[in-house]
């Protein structure tokens, strides 16, 4: 994934043809698209190969199971053209280290969810944070997820990983997150969703949230 806007789109809606629509007016703002479970459940994983034959592709299936397991989803994630897989990290470093063999045997990349955006990540998930950061360290993988809507969180994980990795940060606009504050703080590269594929000008708002970056103090 060439940094150049960025900004990654979460692409949740559930129907084909919105979906392709919304990635035809969004490409040349974003360096990515995410796909998760709401689209691919809904229309199938070949979903990820018709839009990664435009722009990279992050699949968000936030996988968390034994490492063989681990090892068979992301064989499907990669088989179905995605450029990179999103994991989880509390499952512990053999199930990481089978996602990221599998990952190196196909050349692709692993991110790994180091910190979530929502408020109830206070509860367990802040709690393991920075150790989930700190193990992602030496394990061959890309990057990590930490939150636009806890910015703290952001310049804290940038502190442990240092310019070894980069961060992805979804939470920009539904969720209350801004671009240029988490960038400032030490985001690669924002994650938004809901206020651009909801809106009536999906190109609108994404060349917004570019060119907030592009322009930030
Ligand atoms: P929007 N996402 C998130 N928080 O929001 N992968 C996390 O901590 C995380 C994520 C995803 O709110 C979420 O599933 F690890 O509509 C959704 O796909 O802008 C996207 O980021 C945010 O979408």
């Amino acid at each position: 994934m060439e940094k150049n806007n960025q900004l990654i789109l979460a692409l949740d809606v559930t129907e084909k043809n919105k979906a392709l629509d919304v990635a035809e007016k969004v490409y040349e703002y974003v360096d990515a698209v995410k796909i998760g479970y709401p689209l691919v459940l809904k229309t199938g994983i070949g979903i990820i190969e018709d839009i990664s034959s435009r722009v990279p592709v992050i699949a968000d299936f936030k996988v968390a199971d034994i490492p063989n397991t681990n090892r068979l989803i992301c064989e499907q994630v990669f088989n179905s053209g995605a450029d990179a897989v999103i994991v989880h990290g509390f499952t512990g470093r053999d199930s990481l280290d089978a996602c990221v063999a599998t990952a190196n045997e196909y050349n692709r990349q692993v991110f790994v969810v180091a910190d979530m955006s929502h408020p109830g990540a206070t509860e367990f998930f802040q709690q393991v944070s920075e150790k989930i950061a700190k193990m992602s360290l030496d394990t061959g993988v890309s990057g990590v997820v930490a939150p636009a809507t806890r910015t703290n969180s952001v310049e804290n994980i940038r502190k442990i990983i240092g310019n070894e990795l980069a961060i992805i940060s979804p939470g920009v606009g539904a969720q209350g997150g801004s671009a240029s504050d988490v960038i400032n703080k030490g985001a690669d590269w924002v994650i938004t969703g809901r206020s651009i594929y909801q809106s009536d000008s999906p190109d609108t708002e994404a060349k917004k949230v570019v060119q907030e970056i592009k322009n930030r103090n």
